[in-house]
């Protein structure tokens, strides 16, 4: 693999090869043989993916032309991941985000006029043009924000969950990580208050192989960041993250056993980044060969679930086809109004910095 660690971090004692080829099998799941999702939980759920899509698209597009101040971290390769999970959440549920956040914001809700035009930096954006990108929040629908602090979520996340079993709610905290904030000390900290907690809280970890640059299997001591669970006594799943049911499934096992108080669970979706770290980043450190990386960069999500609805009967292929360009069309709609929204007023610069 061409990349910038060519110095292998395991050298005497471990077989690289075999690191590896563990940290891209999906070994612990099989989805049960009936599925009873019903016609309009899929097309919601199939909405959801094309608008995340649509929006990184136009995010990407946008970008280039010098239109969007900051930087910006594109999720597209990454929807069925937080659109399986969000498919079984109220706006009373929370959720925190990394700063890849942008399709964790559409699955929770987030209205995407106002995103687009946070990320226009505009006045009409949801945190009035000031957050931008990585900050993008929405405490009405549970978002609690997505964060340019590699691992920070997990604090807020646990906190999230302690407050719902303190007030004695039905809620749930999902707390979506990256393999690289896997690593982070906090991760390890907040896993194991919430298994002495009993909190009902779900650890999501996106490992799409790579932190910034660095792959996954070259920075975790475990295969899989699943295999985790084990240290924390709660159950811990690895799941394939191109694949939408898949996803729903398992996170409507766990999530159901959380709001029944029986505690927090580790699901870890193996999936993959269309672009680079960043918008700019060369990606040289991609496997460019006949690989499983290859395999799992070349599938696309939402191909798997357009496939996967047409074989069985769920929809018919003029529907999916309908629902993309509905999607199509208001994201059209959201960059509309975010290029004809004003600027913030420089007035307005101090305002929201303290609570009232
Ligand atoms: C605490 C902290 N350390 C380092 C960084 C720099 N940084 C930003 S994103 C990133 C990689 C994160 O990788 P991962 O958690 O796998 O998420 P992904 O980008 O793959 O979605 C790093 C190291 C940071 N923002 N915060
Ligand atoms: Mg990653």
């Amino acid at each position: 693999m061409e990349n910038n660690h060519s110095t292998p971090l395991y050298d005497g004692n471990t077989d690289v090869e075999t690191r590896r080829a563990a940290s891209l099998e999906v070994k612990t799941h099989t989805l049960t043989k009936e599925q009873t999702l019903s016609k309009d939980k899929a097309k919601d759920m199939y909405k959801t993916m094309e608008d995340i899509r649509n929006f990184e698209d136009n995010v990407k597009r946008f970008f280039s032309q010098g239109l969007i101040p900051g930087f910006v971290h594109l999720y597209a390769g990454e929807e069925a991941v937080a659109s399986g999970i969000c498919a079984h959440l109220t706006d009373d549920d929370y959720i925190t985000s990394t700063h890849r956040g942008h399709g964790h914001c559409i699955a929770k809700g987030g209205d995407l006029n106002g995103m687009m035009a946070e990320i226009f930096g505009k006045e009409t954006g949801l945190c009035k043009g000031k957050g931008g990108s990585m900050h993008i929040a929405d405490v009405d629908k549970g978002i609690l924000g997505a964060n340019g602090m590699v691992g920070a979520g997990f604090g807020l996340a646990t906190g999230a969950a302690m407050k719902i079993k303190y007030k004695k709610e039905d809620n749930v905290a999902i707390c979506f990580f990256g393999d690289g904030g896997s690593n982070e000390g906090l991760a390890h900290e907040c896993m194991n208050m919430a298994s002495i907690w009993q909190l009902p809280i779900i650890f999501v970890c996106e490992n799409n192989l790579f932190a910034e640059s660095t792959p996954q299997w070259y920075s975790s001591g475990s295969d899989t960041i699943a295999d985790r669970a084990v240290a924390y006594n709660m159950p811990g799943v690895r799941v394939d993250g191109k694949n939408i049911m898949e996803v729903y499934e398992v996170a409507g096992q766990h999530i159901e056993r959380a709001r029944r108080g029986e505690g927090p669970a580790l699901i870890e979706c193996l999936t993959y980044r269309n672009h680079g770290h960043f918008e700019g980043d060369e990606q040289k450190y991609k496997n460019k060969s006949d690989s499983p990386e290859r395999t799992l960069a070349s599938t696309d999500p939402l191909e798997v679930f357009r496939k996967y609805a047409i074989e069985s009967g769920l929809m018919t292929e003029e529907e999916l086809n309908e629902i993309r360009e509905a999607s199509q069309k208001e994201v059209e709609a959201a960059v509309k109004f975010a290029e004809e929204s004003p600027e913030p007023q420089a007035e307005a610069l101090y305002e929201d910095v303290f609570a009232d």
